[in-house]
């Protein structure tokens, strides 16, 4: 049986606000927004030392090296770095954006993973997201794909897959459009794989991109070999995409046997509760469904609070704690919600708040900073220790954090040089600091 290991994205210290990601509300409300890139990395960083605390195996995913030279030299521009930086900035400043974003800290987009127990493989399968949906996205999958290789190296334990071929018949966004339920005294387990877009589709959004594709979700089931007992297709509901549930993690939150979503999360949702009640029946501790009605909360409230993005963590000592995002703190609808959910029969008996206002204010909640890797011990073992937090590891990287990040970044910084020398010179550091112990 598995424990969870929990990844999440390192901040970069080119965190900044490019208003790049269509359908997500936030991103574009924020366009241009002084940010502070410290802030960022600290307030993530923190969130990972209470589960590291709370006994929960806690990763980290390094910042990718931005900005990327290539796809603008690719684009056409061409001399120094310093000139290339400062022609984009002039006449391709979306571009020069996509370029420098810090977006590969939402780690639920990194990849998708599959338990070993779920797989006919017996060995945990990892699919880095190819992220074609959106430009500034797409640039993260060559490094996601290296990071995998590199850190799940052992190949009698790890399948790291390529991502799915770049077009948007396959475009995949990672986990943050799938959830593993499971029976806590099993080895029992349901995939749900949550697409947003099919060439066949009836219903479509009018409004905004659906980005995870049903051929993508299909592709995963099979190359990862999850036997059809242990898979589920879902179609999101067009609706609260076009409301700004561009992920499906906007609206849904699962671990476990315990299931949170919105009544608006999936098209035909009654019929799918109904499936996964008949078909995880046989397990030894029930599923536990809890369905917010939309008459109770709407779908805005839930979006803007992003409540369903908050994590759901299995405590060592029995029950979960859900950890939500400060900004559920702000309306009287959503606190009542989240006393009805510490009421309620499911197996969450504590709440707690989290600042991570830098990544929210990019459309990017306590569920979007981590990758949820379910793990045996044995492949724990595994993984390459470097990137797993300790207490010494987390000093290390708050002082790190402290000496070479900004407290501002403005849009208009992106064309200093500067800039590059600094994240440059920090990244070096970081992977002297990993490889030394
Ligand atoms: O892809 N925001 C990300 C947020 C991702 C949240 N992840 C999950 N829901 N799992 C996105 O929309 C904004 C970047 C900017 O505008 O600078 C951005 O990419």
């Amino acid at each position: 049986m598995s424990q969870i290991l929990n990844l999440d994205g390192l901040v970069g210290p080119n965190h900044n606000y490019g208003g790049l990601a269509k359908g997500n509300i936030a991103s574009v409300k924020n366009t241009g927004k002084l940010s502070s890139p410290k802030q960022a990395a600290l307030q993530g960083l923190e969130k990972m030392w209470i589960l590291y605390r709370l006994g929960i195996p806690q990763g980290f995913i390094p910042p990718q090296p931005r900005p990327n030279f290539c796809l603008l030299q690719a684009a056409g521009f061409r001399g120094t770095p310093q000139q290339i930086l400062q022609q984009a900035f002039k006449t391709a400043p979306e571009l020069l954006e996509a370029c420098y974003s810090a977006s590969s800290m939402w780690a639920a987009n990194s990849a998708t993973i599959t338990a070993s127990s779920d797989s006919l493989t017996n060995k945990l399968q990892i699919t880095p997201a190819n992220l074609q949906n959106q430009l500034h996205r797409s640039l993260e999958s060559p490094a996601t794909d290296s990071f995998f290789r590199h850190f799940f190296s052992d190949n009698a334990l790890f399948h790291c897959h390529s991502p799915l071929p770049s077009h948007a018949n396959f475009a995949d966004e990672g986990a943050a459009n799938h959830i593993r339920l499971n029976d806590p005294l099993s080895d029992e387990a349901l995939n749900l794989f949550i697409y947003g877009q099919d060439i066949s589709m009836v219903k479509k959004t009018q409004r905004y991109p659906a980005r995870q594709s049903k051929t993508a979700c299909e592709s995963l089931i099979r190359r990862h070999q999850i036997p059809h007992a242990k898979a589920l297709l879902i179609q999101q509901n067009p609706q609260a995409i076009d409301h700004g549930a561009f992920h499906n993690d906007v609206v849904a939150v699962g671990l476990n046997n315990f299931l949170l979503l919105h009544e608006t999360a999936f098209s035909e949702q009654e019929g799918i509760l109904t499936t996964l009640t008949k078909r995880t029946r046989h397990w030894q501790k029930p599923l536990f469904i809890m369905e917010i009605k939309d008459r109770d909360f709407s779908l805005k409230e839930a979006i803007t609070s992003y409540l369903f993005n908050s994590q759901l963590i299995a405590l060592p000592a029995g029950g979960m704690l859900l950890l939500a995002p400060e900004e559920c703190r702000q309306s009287q609808a959503t606190e009542k919600v989240c006393q009805q959910i510490l009421e309620a029969d499911n197996p969450v008996t504590q709440i707690k708040f989290i600042d991570l206002k830098q990544s929210m204010d990019n459309g990017g909640g306590p569920a979007c900073l981590r990758l949820s890797i379910p793990i045996t011990e044995t492949e724990l073992a595994g993984v390459n220790p470097s990137i797993l937090l300790n207490e010494k590891r987390y000093q290390q990287l708050r002082l790190w954090i402290t000496k070479h990040y900004r407290d501002q970044l403005t849009p208009s910084d992106l064309q200093d040089y500067q800039l590059v020398e600094e994240i440059d010179i920090a990244l070096t550091e970081l992977q002297n600091l990993m490889l030394k112990d």
